[in-house]
């Protein structure tokens, strides 16, 4: 039966299970937008700006295992989402943003707002699709969920002219492949169950790929912790997956991410084996290509990643597993105990009590605003079991790192990568998926006003989420980097912000908003704000600056001119 090329393509969307878009409307595609919203199985979520609505689409493909979908107007709209597809590249994040474009009879012409797609996203995206052929739109949107969500999963863009979707088809809905998942070899399990057994001091790093493996099946991450138990392993979670292991279970073995203290790296670098579990392995985890060491890593490495091409790329591991980081645990559980286990608590035991030390709470109390220390500490002890906790890029995550304890029931999501303005939108998104969880979202003044618009989108579709805003008044990082690395140049130089009172700004938008000046306020502050059920919370927090970062503070002498 004949139907319009928008009707194939939503047809399409629904059959990849998909029930939420999100959008900063376009004349290039309304001939999709329009009818959307004739039908009720997809709601569309129109957003302030395309990186907000490229950050929701992001934040909800990692709550639900199925690529988060955006689409964009052509040049400017996909200009402005260029960073959520430069974060999702770089987190391996499934996402399918779909691309409003110019007719086809000017293409190539410069028509208004044209863009070479292929050319422009080469570098961000896993594949561009341009639909041409009318009856082509729905294997592209198969196709373009298939390559978002398989091996190293990524964002795929779909170029769709404006002429198209009017058009009548005779073509079928082309429907959703199957997963196809990679497991590990019998002889790779084999040597891998060895490396371990002969191991005194390993160290096992969990990362992103176990975390979607989780999102298909959360049993893994109990597997896991049997793991860990019956093999004696130190599980350490990387930058900005402290949820896949329970920070307070024994086996805990500490957080790698941007710079690890001393202390802690001292210790690990003792290990005399490193297994990264579905972790990619980046700058940031192997501390500036240092610990492992590339290309040639200094003690045995195995590497478990579910896409051969990510093996040796960088590395040269002594072994390499193409697979699911789950299938990988699971083949090793069913090895049995390992005879070693008893011999390495000692081992796992030292790892978890230097990280228990570097958790406790220090410092004097600070004069030049709160210690957001105290801010993060009293959220820690009020978070729910299976909150929901979205980060910013800034120092300010860096408390959330050291001070908050993270569950396995918990999600945190933010930019790995440490791309700003992830932080509200990815809030935004988690509070219209799971509106029975807590969502409590960090961000810094700078990120605040990056995309903090979307406090109207969660306004307008009654997304409760507290939003913490870590005011010090300036892009504290990068002042930080600036006196690290010229320390004779005006402190702070060039990264000094003048902000709005951002509780009144929350209050602007229809949110209830407080303001924390001082350590004594901090408790009921907290309080009032996790009281509130019924719309979207603003915590301004007014915060120290020479305290730079959880672990770092300044005296005033640095400060002098
Ligand atoms: C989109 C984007 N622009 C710039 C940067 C560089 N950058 C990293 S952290 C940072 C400062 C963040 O400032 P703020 O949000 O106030 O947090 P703070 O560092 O002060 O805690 C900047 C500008 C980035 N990571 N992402």
């Amino acid at each position: 039966m004949s139907k319009t090329v928008a009707r194939l393509l939503i047809e399409s969307l629904e059959a990849h299970d998909v029930d939420r878009i999100f959008c900063v409307p376009g004349e290039s595609y309304v001939g999709l937008t329009s009818a959307l919203v004739q039908q009720e199985s997809i709601q569309l979520i129109v957003c302030r700006h395309e990186s907000g609505a490229g950050y929701m689409a992001m934040a909800d493909s990692q709550l639900r295992d199925r690529a988060g979908v955006a689409v964009v107007s052509r040049g400017p709209g996909l200009a402005n989402a260029m960073v959520a597809l430069h974060s999702a590249f770089h987190d391996a994040v499934p996402l399918v943003m779909l691309i409003g474009h110019v007719e086809r009879r000017d293409v190539g012409r410069l028509a208004l707002q044209e863009q070479n797609y292929a050319r422009l996203l080469s570098d961000v995206t896993k594949l561009v699709i341009e639909v041409i052929d009318p009856d082509q739109a729905s294997e592209a949107i198969a196709r373009a969920f298939h390559t978002a969500e398989s091996a190293t999963p990524g964002p795929v863009a779909v170029v769709l002219p404006e002429d198209i979707f009017d058009l009548q088809t005779e073509a079928l809905v082309d429907q959703p492949r199957d997963r196809y998942v990679a497991a590990p070899r019998r002889e790779d399990l084999d040597q891998l169950a060895a490396m371990l057994e002969a191991a005194e001091r390993p160290l096992v790093l969990v990362g992103g790929a176990l975390f979607s493996d989780a999102l298909h099946d959360a049993s893994v991450l109990s597997d896991l912790a049997r793991l860990a138990e019956e093999w004696g392993l130190p599980i350490i979670p990387t930058h900005r997956r402290p949820q896949l292991f329970d920070a307070d279970h024994p086996n805990y073995g500490g957080y790698m991410g941007i710079r690890v203290p001393p202390l802690q790296i001292d210790a690990m670098k003792r290990a005399d084996l490193i297994v990264a579990l579905g972790e990619r392995l980046t700058d940031t985890v192997s501390q500036s290509y240092t610990f492992p060491a590339a290309p040639e890593p200094q003690i045995p490495l195995v590497h478990v990643w579910p896409d051969a091409n990510e093996l040796g790329r960088v590395w040269r591991p002594t072994l390499g597993i193409p697979a699911s980081p789950a299938e990988v645990i699971r083949g090793l559980l069913k090895h049995g105990v390992s005879a070693r286990a008893p011999a390495r608590s000692g081992w796992v035991g030292e790892l978890h009590a230097i990280d228990g030390k570097l958790s406790e709470r220090e410092g004097e109390p600070t004069r030049d605003g709160v210690d957001f220390a105290d801010i993060v500490c009293e959220i820690d002890r009020l978070l729910a079991p299976d909150a929901v906790v979205t980060s910013d890029a800034g120092n300010f995550s860096s408390f959330i790192h050291r001070y908050i304890g993270f569950r396995q029931e918990q999600v945190l999501l933010s930019s790995v990568v440490g791309a700003m303005g992830s932080g509200l939108p990815m809030a935004v998104a988690a509070a219209l998926r799971q509106p029975d969880r807590q969502v409590v979202a960090f961000i810094g003044d700078g990120g605040a006003l990056m995309t903090g618009n979307e406090l109207a989108t969660a306004v307008q579709y009654g997304a409760r989420l507290i939003m913490i805003v870590a005011d010090n008044s300036m892009y504290g990082t990068i002042g930080m980097h600036s006196y690290m690395r010229y320390p004779e140049r005006p402190f702070m130089g060039g990264t000094r912000l003048t902000n709005p009172d951002f509780a009144a700004w929350g209050r602007a938008f229809g949110a209830e908003a407080i303001t924390i000046s001082d350590e004594s306020e901090v408790a009921d502050a907290m309080a009032q704000a996790f009281a509130v059920k019924d719309r979207p919370v603003v915590v301004h927090c007014l915060i120290s600056a020479l305290q730079m970062s959880a672990w770092r503070r300044y005296t005033e002498a640095d400060a002098l001119p």
